[in-house]
């Protein structure tokens, strides 16, 4: 019975639990949030777990972070949309990562984005919606629209935080 009980307590601290009293840092590199929010919220949200939102500079990033996402229960076969960590919020047209301050090098935006839709588009997500092209290719959105979003970890192995 006791071993059951460990079995469990440290199931839930692998899988980045967030329990009321205990905050817990994700062993793995990207984790979701269980709830939506708004580009800001999604940035705010992963500083408060001590992670960023996701910066993607290379293909092999692209492909791990892509690969991540389809096999969790935020995955959705017909339209998947994941705030990523990159804007144009003070520069129009030019995009960094906000985390970094670094211009976006690698990138996978879709052919014809990113435009500046309504003059609103400032923020990155990262879309698969195969039906209408898309396959996890980078689109500029409005900041306020609620998505998913990633985090990305920048201490693996660092376990849990008590506060
Ligand atoms: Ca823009
Ligand atoms: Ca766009």
């Amino acid at each position: 019975m006791t071993q059951k009980v460990i079995l469990v307590v440290l199931l839930s601290v692998s899988l980045c639990c967030l329990a009321q009293h205990l905050k817990c840092v994700s062993e793995a590199k990207y984790f979701i949030p269980n709830f939506m929010g708004n580009w800001f919220k999604a940035t705010e949200y992963c500083n408060y777990l001590g992670m960023r939102l996701a910066v993607i500079s290379t293909s092999e990033e692209q492909t791990n972070l892509t690969t991540m996402i389809a096999a969790t229960d935020k995955f959705s076969n017909d339209t998947t949309n994941i705030w990523i960590g990159g804007s144009d919020l003070a520069e129009e047209v030019n995009f960094y990562w906000l985390s970094t301050g670094k211009r976006v090098g690698y990138s996978n935006w879709r052919k014809n984005q990113p435009d500046n839709d309504q003059n609103t588009d400032h923020c990155m997500e990262i879309r698969y919606n195969p039906v209408q092209g898309w396959n996890w290719h980078w689109n500029d959105q409005d900041c306020k629209a609620i998505r998913y979003f990633v985090c990305e970890n920048l201490h693996i192995g660092k376990k849990v935080v008590l506060f």
